[in-house]
């Protein structure tokens, strides 16, 4: 939970809504470094004038910024009471309670940004903008009176900046610029993981619905659809992780569409390259997706009929310690999640199916293989893995025979003949991981269909409002999925084409390619890791897994397994298409689908860098007469508007481009 000491830890503090920070030059051409220790206190070196008793702040490996006054100064030698490196020159008549937007800063800097932030936090004041852009603090505590239909009521109309800074301020922005000037807008929601996104996308969502909603007597309620699709995606979209306990493993983009009279009359989700290794794959002490957990928790009646007990009876489960949340109760969330999903148009029947799939995929993860007769073959390894087998093939509605023979068999089509090749344990548990991993992905895929076709799209709409929630940064000891340069990706495609490739291989053609990338290194000693410097920090992956995490098709016999269940929801999932039946095992990867992501939210944090990019910026607009100073751009009379058009006109653009970019995606 946020630290409220004086002193200022990163930590406490993480926003949502891309923070681009101008920097002041002056403090950023720092050249200080540690270069003793005298009494407890550091020398430090800096290019800032700074006289003893000017107030500063000091970096700090632990807590970020501390506090620090200027003792003594000899030459370009300051002597500061505090045990530090990097010095700030600090506002010494900051208000208190800090300012409801940075750009009233005298300094802009990141210990003046975090501090506004704190002074801000400490008064419960979690929302500041930085211009049009609104930063949060997560609160980690219930707020309702900041988002009752009172709250939502007074900024209805309100002029932009003339109450509290607050998401229902950016939404209203973005409704009537959408009203008054015909154009359609986009938010974009950025952000650390559990920093605050998806809790924010659902108030401006539930601002949006507000605003354009319609009354219950006017047929259906769309903006009820809208809102209640959260839930259900999140239950089958969101996991407990290290970072946060409802962490939204796939990115969404939520298109409203408005009428002529700005109500809302229809609505698009997409969703965004779901994290399907969780399905089968926990680490503790993490959870898999929610709605595992829920239907474990569901009345007898159900449980019963899909043969579900105790969670830490599952494999795919119980591979983690965490099994229950604190102040979640599950089989209360599955009764939410029923009626949320009865809302969206989900009939009961379909309901049945889906929680018939999930619990089909936990009785396909305790089927354990052993070795067989034939050299190199498996079977289920004793009666408890036929019973979960048999169980899996009831539930998915399909043979039993086929669907051991889809885990343990590979059938090879050549010219000539047709090659039964069995698979050893290993390969099985791996077929068996595909299965599972294959049948959660298109089962949310359908969810997410569904939601669509029966919210309702209105070919009509001129307008829209989007919002997009990313799942947020993550840093871990290993990374194994994020890649994100282009030029990654188009390697990383490359090698999974190539049978003979192995993720060393791989690594040394990034070495070779990316040597003199500034954004690219090889630690040293590493064998296959490499290192991206992303805008929000370094990041060290491991090649390992990244082959197998890319190849993203259907394995050819679980195609035709699940296409014959009896069950038309199972079979629906998985339609005979003219080419998948000409070509099997089509490749296709991930990570080119990740690049359509990548340029939106390379859109949302292109950042401000440095005094160059500021008189770089400035000639580009084709200001004239201004003065650059250390610190500070010195505006004509009349400029600083002219700049505010500009930029307004500029994210209008970019607006639009992701939208482009979206819709060309699917
Ligand atoms: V991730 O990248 O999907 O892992 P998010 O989406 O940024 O992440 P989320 O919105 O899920 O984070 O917020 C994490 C938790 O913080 C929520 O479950 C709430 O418990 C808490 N939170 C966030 N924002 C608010 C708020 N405005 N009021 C109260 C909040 N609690
Ligand atoms: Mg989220």
């Amino acid at each position: 939970s946020p630290n409220r000491s004086s002193t200022l830890h990163r930590s406490s503090v993480e926003f949502f809504f891309t923070l681009e920070i101008p920097s002041d030059g002056h403090s950023r051409k720092r050249t200080a470094s540690a270069s003793g220790r005298h009494l407890g206190l550091f020398l430090i070196v800096a290019s800032v004038t700074l006289g003893v008793g000017s107030l500063v702040w000091v970096e700090d490996p632990d807590v970020a910024w501390i506090d620090g006054e200027v003792v003594a100064v000899n030459g370009e030698d300051i002597k500061v009471v505090v045990k530090s490196s990097n010095v700030y020159p600090k506002d010494a008549e900051a208000p208190p309670c800090g300012v409801d937007d940075m750009t009233k800063l005298p300094y802009l800097h990141e210990p003046g940004v975090l501090h506004n932030l704190k002074s801000r936090y400490d008064i419960n004041e979690i929302y500041t903008y930085t211009g049009n852009i609104l930063i949060a603090v997560n609160p980690f505590q219930r707020l309702p009176h900041l988002y009752d239909s009172h709250m939502m009521a007074q900024y209805k109309g309100a002029a932009f900046g003339e109450l509290s800074p607050h998401p229902f301020a950016v939404a209203d922005a973005a409704y009537r610029l959408m009203m008054n000037e015909g154009i359609s807008q986009a938010i974009l929601v950025s952000g650390e993981s559990g920093a605050g996104k998806t809790e924010s996308t659902k108030l401006l969502m539930q601002y949006l619905a507000y605003m354009g909603g319609r009354s219950a007597s006017e047929g259906r309620s769309v903006q009820q659809q809208v809102l209640e699709s959260n839930p259900v995606l999140e239950a089958f979209g969101n996991a407990k992780t290290v970072r946060n306990n409802n962490s939204s493993r796939f990115g969404k983009f939520v298109e409203i569409q408005f009428d002529d009279r700005g109500r809302i009359s229809g609505a698009a989700i997409r969703t965004y390259l779901l994290e399907r290794s969780r399905v089968c794959q926990v680490s503790d002490p993490e959870r898999n997706y929610h709605c595992f957990y829920m239907l474990c928790a569901a009345p007898p009646e159900d449980t019963h009929k899909y043969k579900l007990g105790n969670p830490r009876t599952f494999h795919y489960l119980n591979q983690s310690n965490c099994i229950e949340l604190d102040g979640v109760d599950d089989a209360k969330e599955y009764a939410a999640t029923r009626k949320a999903m009865d809302t969206v148009g989900i009939s009961s029947e379909e309901q049945d199916a889906i929680f018939r799939v999930i619990a089909a995929i936990l009785h396909l993860g305790n089927i354990e293989f052993a070795k067989a007769k034939e050299i190199d073959s498996s079977m289920p390894r004793d009666e408890k893995s036929w019973f979960h087998l048999r169980t899996a093939a009831e539930l998915f509605m399909c043979d039993a025979k086929a669907l051991e023979d889809s885990l343990c068999k590979r059938v090879i089509v050549t010219r000539d003949e047709t090659i039964t090749k069995e698979l050893d344990p290993e390969a099985a548990v791996g077929s068996r991981d595909a299965l599972a991993k294959i049948v959660y992905s298109r089962l949310f895929d359908w969810l997410v269909d569904k939601i669509n076709s029966s919210i309702g799209q209105d070919p009509n709409s001129k307008c829209l409002i989007g919002v997009l929630d990313i799942y947020g940064f993550e840093s871990f000891k290993t990374n194994r999925c994020l890649t994100e340069a282009g030029g990654i990706i188009a390697l990383l495609d490359e090698a999974c084409m190539f049978p003979r490739s192995t993720h060393e291989t791989f690594a040394q053609k990034l070495y070779q390619t990316f040597k003199n990338h500034k954004r690219f290194s090889k630690p040293k000693l590493a064998r296959s890791d490499f290192t991206i410097c992303h805008y929000a920090g370094d990041v060290t992956y491991q090649t390992e897994l990244f082959l197998d995490k890319n190849k993203d098709y259907v394995i050819a016999e679980h195609q035709a397994l699940l296409s014959a269940s009896k069950c038309s929801f199972v079979s629906g999932l998985f339609p005979v298409s003219n080419e998948e039946s000409s070509k099997q095992s089509k490749f296709s990867s991930i990570g080119s689908r990740f690049k359509g992501v990548m340029e939106a939210i390379r859109i949302s944090c292109a950042g401000v860098d440095e005094v160059t990019v500021c008189k770089k910026l400035l000639e580009k607009v084709g200001l004239e007469g201004y003065q650059i100073g250390k610190t500070k751009v010195f505006l004509r009379a009349g400029q600083m508007a002219e700049l505010d058009a500009r930029r307004t006109e500029v994210l209008g653009r970019s607006a639009s481009i992701i939208q482009r970019k979206f819709r060309s995606h699917m």
